[in-house]
């Protein structure tokens, strides 16, 4: 069964449902899963964090004398990190309010606000190290993708907190903007050369109501790649020659075309799923189906060929970004952070455009697995890149010079709540599973959900419906795309699921009363997952995956070179949980074979094989690796070995 199809059963030919998000704000994690690692990012992350960028300078007055050239200064879009710190502190107020965190949050927002220009102009490079050269170089300099993070943490601070310091002068900025681009006569026909401020016009949109900031987001997504091109006429404006470009091609930054006849992912890939994100966003404000069709093709052509088991994406150090179809190196693997976490941005929106399995399957694949790798068990030290193999030598660390990847993860996961269930008029949509509550109002009713549950230990989910009255309303239970059998009963009685599935999702509908419940199994066995055989790196390998979550092999189990090992096609594996391991985790214990070297002393070649002896093998969730001593890791296991 390939990943990521679409249950291409009943419900294909449906028209799209559309749904909104519950706010992480109406939902409360009391999740033995995430719950701790929400609380490392909020205990440790943050406040470490605020402290790194303090240290680095970002805040210091003494500082201001930062010219280019200076050594060490941090990169041009430096105050992305305190905007996208000042987002993820804001979410967590939201639900967890913290006095000290809220100091440091508002010392942030005086730090930033004062460096506001008359005119509304606000960013902090182009003000204090480079003012000549504001708004001359949109291609590299990041300046309206700092404008973005500014925008969604001032969006972020005033639904959490209610406060306008934030919002206020962002407002009077995003009017500067919407003042200097756009089609106008007078105006530039500009756009970043780093997509974001796209995505974040629309939260403003939502949050103040101002359809001038959808129209502005609207005007950058039709703009890119148009001709005649701006970053040509940019570069020649500062005596350049655009056909310099370092990146040497439009397709680093999406704008070789526009957007609709853009035919495959390219280029650098956090670039790439921002847009994306803002795209499907647009594709529902304006219910344009020609936005919507580009992002399925662009969908398909990622999931197809561009996408790491581990929902990692990006495969290469030079571009940041995507390469060529099947290049997915697993050592050499860059899947930046940054870009799987835009991928789970920009498939929650897909959701929201068309409750479809295939994106909350490919949301759960990354977040399991590609972002939660990216941060240690403690919160404390982060990945940037995410190989699927390591000669023990890749490590986290507590805070990287470009420092894009942390504050992305904290501000994902403390706003985690917001990714787990969509609602509309007649739908209660659970997407993922996670313990905890919410309460929403259905088909005009107060509900109150309960979700208990030890997902992705196990595949056994409890969900408590509390409707003020008895209300008809569709429940929409996600059977994910990995699970080959699934069981639901509704108050004890075992429910036919076969005419009930609806594009990934049980749909039940029917008049739902205080204390209904409905319980979920969805069976999780290990199982064995091959890759195209045009990958080259996976060739003769298999991955082990269980449930929403990709094993890998760790040197700390396995005490000999994990090349050596190979897996049988029939292999069987016992699933354990340990409650001592990495704050609890389903370990795979089984059998391989491994190559000996032992008469093989003096010898390079021979024509004889190598005797294989059989040993343990033990996998350990890919998310958890590099948590214990340094040494060897493998995604990808050598496979083919037959039990004899
Ligand atoms: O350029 C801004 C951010 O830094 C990008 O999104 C990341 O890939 C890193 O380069
Ligand atoms: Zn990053």
């Amino acid at each position: 069964m390939a990943l990521f199809t679409s249950s291409p059963s009943q419900g294909a030919s449906e028209l799209p449902r559309t749904s909104s998000p519950i706010l992480h704000t109406a939902v409360t994690i009391d999740d033995t899963f995430w719950g701790p690692r929400i609380q490392a990012v909020r205990e440790q992350t943050l406040p470490i964090m605020y402290e790194q960028m303090k240290k680095a300078g970002y805040f210091d007055a003494d500082q201001r004398g930062w010219h280019k050239g200076m050594q060490p200064i941090p990169y041009v879009f430096w105050e992305s990190d305190i905007t996208k710190w000042l987002e993820a502190a804001s979410f967590s107020l939201a639900t967890h309010p913290d006095p000290k965190l809220e100091e440091m949050v508002d010392a942030a927002i005086a730090f930033i606000t004062s460096l506001q220009q008359p005119d509304g102009y606000l960013n902090l490079w182009f003000t204090e190290v480079e003012p000549e050269r504001r708004l001359t170089n949109l291609r590299d300099l990041h300046e309206l993708y700092c404008a973005g993070h500014l925008i969604e943490a001032a969006v972020a601070h005033f639904q959490s907190t209610g406060k306008r310091t934030l919002l206020d002068p962002v407002c009077r900025y995003a009017d500067y903007i919407d003042s200097i681009f756009g089609r106008e006569e007078g105006k530039r026909r500009g756009y970043d050369g780093h997509e974001e401020i796209e995505l974040a016009l629309i939260k403003l949109y939502h949050a103040t109501g101002e359809e001038r900031y959808l129209r502005l987001s609207h005007y950058f997504i039709e703009e890119r790649g148009q001709q005649p091109h701006y970053f040509d006429a940019e570069a020649k404006a500062r005596g350049e020659d655009p056909t310099n470009f370092w990146a040497r091609s439009y397709e680093y930054n999406q704008s070789h075309q526009p957007i609709r006849e853009q035919l495959k992912v390219v280029g650098h890939s956090v670039r790439d799923m921002y847009l994306l994100s803002a795209v499907a966003d647009l594709a529902r404000e304006l219910s344009d189906p020609s936005l919507r069709e580009t992002c399925e093709r662009l969908w398909q052509d990622l999931v197809s060929t561009r996408l790491y088991v581990t929902g990692g994406i990006g495969s290469s150090k030079d571009n940041e970004g995507f390469t060529s179809d099947y290049d997915l190196p697993n050592l050499q693997a860059y899947a930046e952070t940054c870009a799987a976490i835009g991928l789970v941005l920009w498939n929650h929106r897909l959701l929201q455009l068309d409750a479809d399995g295939r994106y909350a399957d490919l949301l759960e694949r990354s977040l399991y697995n590609g972002v939660l790798s990216g941060i240690s068990q403690d919160g404390t030290s982060f990945f940037y890149v995410n190989p699927l193999e390591s000669k023990g030598t890749h490590h986290r660390r507590g805070w990287y010079n470009c420092a894009c990847c942390p504050p992305n993860i904290a501000r994902l996961f403390a706003s985690l709540g917001q990714y787990i269930y969509g609602v509309n008029d007649t739908d209660l949509l659970v997407h993922l599973y996670i313990q905890g509550e919410t309460s929403c109002t259905i088909a005009g009713q107060p509900l109150k959900v309960r979700q208990e549950t030890r997902y992705p230990w196990d595949g056994d989910i409890r969900i408590t419906l509390d409707p003020a009255e008895p209300t008809e309303f569709g429940l929409n239970l996600r059977i994910p795309g990995w699970c080959k059998a699934a069981r639901i009963s509704v108050n004890g009685e075992e429910v036919d699921l076969a005419d009930l599935v609806v594009k990934g999702y049980a749909h039940i509908v029917r008049q739902w009363q205080a204390g209904d419940e409905v319980v979920l199994h969805l069976d999780m066995p290990v199982e064995q997952v091959y890759a195209h055989p045009a990958v080259k790196e996976d060739a003769g390998c298999v991955a082990l995956q269980r449930g929403p979550l990709v094993y890998c092999i760790e040197g700390a189990d396995n005490p000999v070179p994990l090349h050596e090992l190979s897996i049988a096609a029939n292999a069987s594996f016992t699933s354990t949980f340990e409650p001592e391991l990495f704050g609890g985790s389903v370990v795979l214990q089984g059998e391989a074979s491994a190559l000996s070297t032992a008469d093989w002393d003096g010898t390079l070649y021979r024509t004889t094989p190598p005797e294989q002896t059989v040993q343990p093998l033990t996998a350990i969730p890919y998310y958890a690796w590099d948590n214990r001593e340094p040494g060897e890791m493998r995604v990808w296991i050598r496979s083919g070995y037959v039990n004899r």
